[in-house]
């Protein structure tokens, strides 16, 4: 079980960069096992070719997972600090790399798509994404811009006005993205981090964070679950209409055992 790290460094780190990467990692026997999980109920998520897995949402479908969920009391302990005692799960997805290039994430942020389509009215958000896989350069692995979460273009105030889709949600044509032109005018000023590391790596990363991967030198290389939790006290405004996989409605804090 991941020691329940001291949690100052984190704290500074993801306060300044906007992520943090943990130093301890998760042993073998402390992750969700991936068959169960896709066996049971999980929403699957299919590539532009409507055969390759792209990503498995919704994991609290799964007792598997509420199970493994309430025994990691090292979450709460770095979570906490951030969005206060109690807080919920707004999504969960497991994401599977391949080689096809429609397995890229264009480089964005996640919280306007839980902001203007879910209704989430403050950045009381947090993402822990575990590593299932190792994760080497080149097997898509996740790219960060550190100290993105708090820089934005002024062009971004039109997200605001954007219709959500699904494709647009959680394919490779993904909404809120930005050009390269932009990218390279965010590396210039703060440079950009491969996040690689062996499998049980957990990486906390704030919901304001530009990130995004590319595709695989290698096919089913890398899945990587990431966690999205949201506090209690910044409850959605309104219903959103996307459905329950991207957008849980169960708003319960999550018991730790
Ligand atoms: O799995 C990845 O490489 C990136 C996932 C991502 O950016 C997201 O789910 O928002």
């Amino acid at each position: 079980m991941l020691k329940e790290t001291t949690t100052s460094e984190l704290i500074q780190n993801y306060t300044t960069y906007g992520f943090a990467v943990l130093n301890t990692l998760l042993e073998d026997q402390d992750l969700p096992n991936f068959e169960l999980l896709k066996l049971e109920n999980s929403a699957l998520f299919y590539e532009k070719d409507d055969t390759t897995l792209r990503s498995l949402y919704h994991l609290q479908n799964s007792k598997h997972f509420i199970e493994w969920l309430e025994k990691q009391t090292w979450i709460k302990a770095i979570v906490g600090p951030f969005l206060g005692p109690n807080f919920y799960l707004h999504q969960t997805k497991i994401n599977i790399k391949n080689q096809d290039i429609s397995s890229i994430w264009p480089f964005h942020r996640d919280f306007p798509f839980w902001n203007v389509f879910d209704h989430i009215p403050s950045n009381k958000m947090m993402n822990i994404a575990i590593f299932l896989d190792d994760v080497n350069a080149g097997s898509g692995e996740l790219i960060v811009i550190p100290g993105s979460h708090t820089e934005f273009l002024e062009r971004e105030e039109e997200n605001k006005s954007t219709e959500y889709s699904i494709d647009g949600s959680a394919s490779s044509d993904l909404l809120f993205n930005f050009t390269d032109q932009e990218i390279e005018l965010f590396k210039n000023k703060m440079g950009s981090q491969n996040i690689i590391g062996p499998k049980g790596t957990v990486l906390a990363f704030d919901a304001n964070l530009i990130h995004g991967s590319g595709n695989s030198l290698e096919n089913q290389s890398r899945k990587l679950l990431i966690l999205t939790f949201n506090s209690c006290e910044n409850l959605p405004t309104a219903v959103s209409e996307r459905p329950e996989y991207l957008c849980s409605k169960d708003h319960r804090p999550i018991v730790w055992r």
